[in-house]
């Protein structure tokens, strides 16, 4: 891929617990660059859309609840193969699965409480950026040293 965007948000557990400092400071860390950032409390309107493959599964209105139950930390990250990279960062969906070093294998235990939630393709990123954010909450800036991390 080339630079791409993609939604990282931390959930509410990962608010509650405060880890969005050192959330953040992984994907600046690995040079890409953030674009977008806002906390704000989730509707079911919202999520509904967002998780709109999974309506009908057992666990969503646990899902809901859970996502529901205190503020997110939304953000849009911007760089090359960003997508791929982020989920890769994350961990796969189950913490029992994850790797050490992914943020989920590092600060969650528990599927339903996984901390932190990353767009899985460009498409579904697109997709989900626009639901998150407005056009213009997304911000078009020179990030300096590009010219060291882009060789
Ligand atoms: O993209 P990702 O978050 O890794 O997983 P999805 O399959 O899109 O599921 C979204 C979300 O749903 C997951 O992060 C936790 C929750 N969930 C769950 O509570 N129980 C499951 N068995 C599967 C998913
Ligand atoms: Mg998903």
């Amino acid at each position: 891929g080339g630079v791409e965007r993609t939604l990282v948000a931390v959930k509410p557990d990962g608010v509650q617990r405060r880890y969005v400092g050192q959330i953040i400071q992984r994907f600046e860390k690995r040079g890409f660059k953030l674009v977008g950032l806002k906390m704000l409390q989730a509707s079911d309107g919202l999520l509904s859309q967002h998780y709109r493959e999974l309506v009908k599964k057992p666990f969503y209105p646990n899902l809901v609840d859970y996502m529901t139950s205190g503020p997110v930390v939304a953000m849009v990250w911007e760089g090359l193969n960003v997508v791929q990279s982020s989920r890769r960062m994350v961990g796969p969906t189950n913490p029992a699965e994850a790797p050490a070093g992914t943020v989920r294998g590092d600060l969650s235990l528990h599927v339903s409480r996984n901390v932190v939630h990353a767009s899985d393709s460009v498409e579904g990123a697109e997709r989900e950026i626009k639901l998150w954010f407005e056009g213009k909450e997304l911000l078009n800036w020179e990030c300096y040293d590009h010219s060291l991390t882009y060789k």
